[in-house]
């Protein structure tokens, strides 16, 4: 990659791109080193140490692609390329990604920076990358054939543009995208303000993610890329929980969360014990006579939401998207409804001839977060996680939020589960019960039916019987 020879190929190639801007061959001497990342944990903040100085983020089971200064540019260096990502503990998926990652590195520059990326391909086909949100000059836009042509495998392209406004941005490939972005390849993106803006408040803490989401077969490494709608992996950063990494903060922090959505659906993001308001989408700050407060924010395809709150509860909270098919791991959707059904005779039989057999959701799912029946090889539970008081029975886009009072400014290790004071957890209640008061309506059906006498249909309720069924 950094041999001479390397480097005149891929300079040929970058002419096309960047023809019309004021790049001097002599600037690029040769390519800035490709850093790649082999672990999935959530890397401190990368404080810079060269240009303008900026509040680093925190990415999400993500970190921050170093940069080297080249006569005042910000030189970066992006390698598409397939890679294996740890989804969780127990799950590997073979995606595409960007220097050793599936989502890339996230690109932090200031607001007025000059940046340049190369992009070397190593992926089967042709790509290129789009700058979701960014003022730039056409050209430097990515849309394959319609704003340059594709990068060739074995090729490097070079971008160059001027980071125009602060805000919360992406990057993805505009070539062959279905397929790409089905694979995970996608970035996060932040411009940080060069000054004091009265829309940008200082943050003790700023978190980023992108949602996106895979549908790999239980059992199998690679995502099937066709699927539109009915993915079975819900992922923040390509990871499911319980491989998503908590937020951790200290108490009375002011926090910032930028999520971005680059899968096929809207995700009803939802934050419990705290209101936030949206500070800015990838369209810019928000005013701030346009903010209220809200514990969930939908964020449509192809969005960007900036989120803020000052965590001033302790605990442990819960911090998900409110779809519920989208906290669960990979499952089969046909599974009918089982609830009230009593399959003791049938299982039985079953068990005779395939002994792990297991009967699903006669009293409820909530069984399937202590599913004994044998998992294929690289399978995350449906619903998984232990918590302090037993099983989360979660799975997908669900994290924790840990607020305490004495995590230190700009530590982010996970802290123990939050030790509640005394008298302050829900508890069972042991005295007795009193029969339930049924409440007699007082209003008649406005317009009856006019033959009302219709056979009532007797309906059985079997009220579950403990633990011991089957
Ligand atoms: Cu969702």
């Amino acid at each position: 990659m950094n041999s001479r020879r390397n480097f005149l190929r891929g300079a040929g190639a970058v002419t096309a791109a960047v023809a019309v801007t004021t790049v001097s061959r002599v600037a690029m001497a040769a390519l800035p080193e490709p850093i790649s990342q082999a672990l999935p944990d959530t890397m401190p903040p990368l404080v810079p140490n060269t240009g303008r100085p900026y509040n680093p983020v925190v990415t999400l089971n993500g970190w921050t692609l170093p940069w080297r200064m080249n006569q005042g540019i910000k030189e970066f260096h992006l390698v598409a390329e397939p890679v294996v990502r740890e989804m969780a503990p127990g799950m590997k998926a073979h995606l595409w990604g960007y220097n050793g990652q599936s989502p890339g590195p996230t690109i932090e520059v200031v607001e007025g920076d000059r940046v340049r990326i190369f992009v070397t391909n190593k992926l089967p086909e042709h790509t290129s990358v789009h700058w979701h949100g960014q003022r730039l000059p056409n050209g430097m836009d990515g849309v394959t054939g319609l704003n340059q042509p594709g990068i060739e495998p074995g090729k490097t392209f070079v971008y160059e543009f001027v980071a125009r406004r602060p805000g919360t941005f992406m990057y993805h490939p505009h070539a062959d995208e279905m397929t790409q972005m089905a694979m995970g390849m996608m970035g996060f993106w932040v411009t940080h303000p060069k000054e004091k803006n009265p829309l940008i408040d200082e943050v003790q803490r700023d978190f980023c993610f992108l949602l996106n989401a895979y549908d790999i077969d239980p059992g199998s490494y690679t995502p099937k890329i066709m699927t539109m709608l009915d993915f079975n992996l819900w992922t923040w950063n390509s990871r499911i929980f319980p491989g998503i990494d908590s937020l951790n903060v200290r108490l009375n922090d002011k926090v910032r969360i930028r999520i971005g959505n680059l899968t096929m659906t809207n995700h009803p993001i939802h934050l419990h014990g705290h209101e936030f308001q949206v500070t800015g989408t990838d369209g810019g700050p928000t005013p701030k006579g346009g903010r209220w407060p809200e514990v969930t924010t939908d964020i449509a395809v192809g969005q960007m939401r900036q989120i803020e709150f000052v965590a001033d509860e302790e605990g442990d909270w819960a911090f998900h998207c409110h779809k519920s098919h989208h906290t669960m791991n990979a499952m089969g959707h046909d599974v009918p409804t089982m609830i009230g059904v009593d399959h003791r005779g049938v299982t039985k039989k079953i068990t005779n001839l395939i002994p792990d057999y297991m009967v699903m959701g006669e009293r409820g799912m909530a069984d399937m977060g202590e599913m004994e029946m044998p998992l294929p090889d690289n399978t995350v539970p449906m619903m998984t996680g232990q918590g302090p008081f037993g099983g989360v029975e979660m799975g997908g886009m669900f994290s924790v939020l840990k607020v305490r009072k004495d995590q230190k400014p700009g530590n982010y290790k996970n802290p123990d589960w939050y030790k509640h004071p005394p008298g302050s957890v829900a508890f069972e209640w042991n005295g007795s019960m009193p029969e339930p008061a049924r409440f007699k309506a007082e209003s008649g059906q406005s317009m009856p039916q006019a033959t009302p006498s219709q056979k009532e249909i007797e309906v059985q309720i079997r009220k579950p019987s403990g633990h011991s069924g089957h």
